[in-house]
């Protein structure tokens, strides 16, 4: 499944979800691998860190441009069509493809060489406080495509008066324009037409764009979750040649003063940061597992998920449309050091990242913030370039949605002027032995005299680690009791103060890190800072999170 609804019904789209050969580098042995899967979860490679190649035989009945859409291999996967080299990916979360033109009929192999090795290489993908998974982690799909198609489209809502101003740019790629009439492009939309004029005419790309008003359409929010499909369709001399379907909602996000506002209303973010990460998937959650997550995340009272931290699955985000809970999506990017921001390939490995995530995830109702690099050097003059730099380009792409990022700089931060909210990473009561109550005022005041005067401000961690089961009545570190104490302690200034639009607790499960560098000092190589464990059983702080988010009154909840 690529998707929760269906996105085509005139482009032939074929699924290559399922058994694949897997063969690891300078091993005999073919093994039979699920796809999406993690090589992690199959007892011989529960700890490899390498290289492997995934094989499957696909057959093409007629002349065809075919599309491979994988949407996501972790991190880098190097595509070959019958030996022949196509292209390569680096970052296991964004989605990515490949169209190999004119292919004739035939039984091909496609093979994908898969790596998940760290090195000078991998600017992103480093030992870290979760885990970079092997394989082939999400949808793999292959698109049969005419000389030319939809690639995507973006659609954008504004409330105007009583109505809502909807503008839709579609961008179509032309694979081989030799033989091409006249291309345009129509949609619907609740019934309504929607029609179109070219904009931009590149040798690959036109772009076209229409505009229509909604009298009568009900909103998308946390609590309605209205959504329309937006069908688009390619017309070469008036005839369909290709379509593309979109779930949208009507909803316009925006920041106001110090506010952050949802179709005109006050926002408070009440929620839970969350890895992509469980013990019998690893990176590579089923749809039931995640539909399972949604739910928890749900009775815990919450309306918001911060993906923490890298673009995630589109099955994922597909819930949150459906389910109404709001989400902070960002680029892949945690805690890395200048030194590391100075690695040759930072640039534009996240660079691609962003232009992806935004690219590929533009339509989802739910995302109503993006963010780049939590916790890395915005407190020195060169990372103070690189988030200024990031921010602008996601700005440019999308000019819809506010931008954010997660720094724990106190004392030193550099960069706060360039985000439109202001998000802080803090563990008082867990790395720091204070009470919430005085030290959050001192970080309001700091954050204020350094450009956060005026902007929304979210607390985007907060908690504290508990080591599932284990109790003490003394209530000490790693005990579920401590946790409990922290948690209550810092939601209880959160959640009811007047400059707080947000509170999003570190984190909603257990997730596995790296035995490189520090984080093996991890108790379980966890990070245990989750309120429901790996397995998502919920430790005693799930009630002392739910009673509050359920209970809370604050009139912008
Ligand atoms: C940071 C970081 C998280 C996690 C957390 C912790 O704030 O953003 O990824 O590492 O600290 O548990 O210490």
């Amino acid at each position: 499944m690529v998707r929760l609804f269906t996105t085509n019904h005139i482009r032939k789209v074929e699924m290559l979800n399922g058994i694949w050969d897997f063969q690891v580098k300078g091993s005999d042995k073919i093994e039979k691998i699920p796809v999406p899967s993690c090589w992690e979860m199959f007892p011989d490679y529960s700890t490899y860190r390498g290289q492997a190649t995934y094989t499957r035989e696909i057959t093409v009945k007629e002349t065809t441009n075919l599309r491979l859409v994988f949407k996501g291999v972790s991190h880098t996967g190097r595509v070959y069509l019958n030996g022949e080299y196509i292209g390569q990916h680096y970052n296991a979360f964004p989605p990515f493809d490949f169209v190999v033109k004119g292919v004739k009929p035939g039984v091909y192999e496609l093979k994908v060489e898969v790596d998940n090795s760290f090195g000078e290489h991998s600017a992103l993908h480093i030992p870290n406080d979760y885990y970079t998974y092997g394989g082939i982690t999400r949808a793999v799909a292959i698109e049969y495509l005419k000389d030319a198609f939809i690639e995507r489209v973006e659609f954008v809502s504004k409330e105007m008066g009583s109505g809502w101003q909807v503008s839709v740019k579609a961008y179509v790629k032309i694979i081989d324009d030799g033989g091409l009439g006249d291309i345009s492009v129509r949609a619907t939309l609740t019934n309504q037409e929607i029609s179109f004029s070219q904009v931009s005419n590149h040798s690959e790309y036109l772009i076209f764009e229409g505009f229509a008003d909604f009298e009568s359409v009900e909103t998308w929010s946390h609590e309605a979750p209205n959504l329309y499909f937006l069908e688009t369709f390619l017309l070469e001399d008036g005839f369909e040649l290709d379509d593309l379907i979109e779930r949208v909602g009507f909803r316009e996000v925006r920041v106001e003063k110090d506010k952050i506002l949802l179709n005109g209303q006050p926002l408070f973010l009440k929620g839970f940061n969350r890895h992509e990460d469980h013990p019998g998937y690893g990176c590579a959650l089923g749809l039931t597992a995640m539909a399972k997550d949604i739910a928890l995340l749900k009775d815990l009272g919450s309306n918001t998920v911060r993906t923490s931290h890298y673009p995630n699955d589109e099955l994922f985000l597909d819930l949150c449309d459906e389910h109404g809970l709001y989400v902070w999506e960002e680029n892949h990017a945690r805690g890395l050091s200048e030194e590391r921001m100075r690695n040759p390939n930072f640039d534009q490995q996240c660079e691609d990242c962003i232009d992806e995530m935004v690219k590929n995830h533009f339509n989802h109702p739910s995302i109503i913030i993006w963010a780049v690099l939590n916790e890395c050097a915005s407190n020195t003059e060169y990372g103070r370039k690189c988030y200024e730099k990031q921010i602008r380009q996601i700005k440019a792409l999308d000019a819809s949605r506010p931008v954010t990022f997660a720094t724990c700089h106190q004392g030193t931060e550099m960069s706060l002027e360039f985000a439109d909210i202001i998000s802080w990473n803090l563990y008082y009561g867990w790395y720091e032995s204070v009470s919430t109550a005085e030290a959050f005022e001192k970080l309001l005041a700091y954050s204020d005299a350094f450009g956060g005067a005026g902007k929304p401000f979210i607390m985007s961690e907060f908690g504290g680690g508990a080591i599932p089961g284990y109790r003490d009545p003394r209530r000490v570190k790693w005990s579920e009791e401590r946790q409990c104490d922290i948690l209550a302690d810092n939601l209880d200034v959160y959640l009811h103060h007047p400059r707080i639009s947000g509170a999003l607790v570190w984190q909603f499960c257990d997730c596995l890190v790296t035995e490189e560098e520090w984080f093996a000092q991890r108790p379980r190589t966890k990070n245990n800072k989750g309120i429901v464990d790996e397995f998502r059983r919920p430790k005693l702080a799930y009630e002392v999170v739910k009673e509050r988010f359920r209970n809370l009154e604050r009139g912008d909840d």
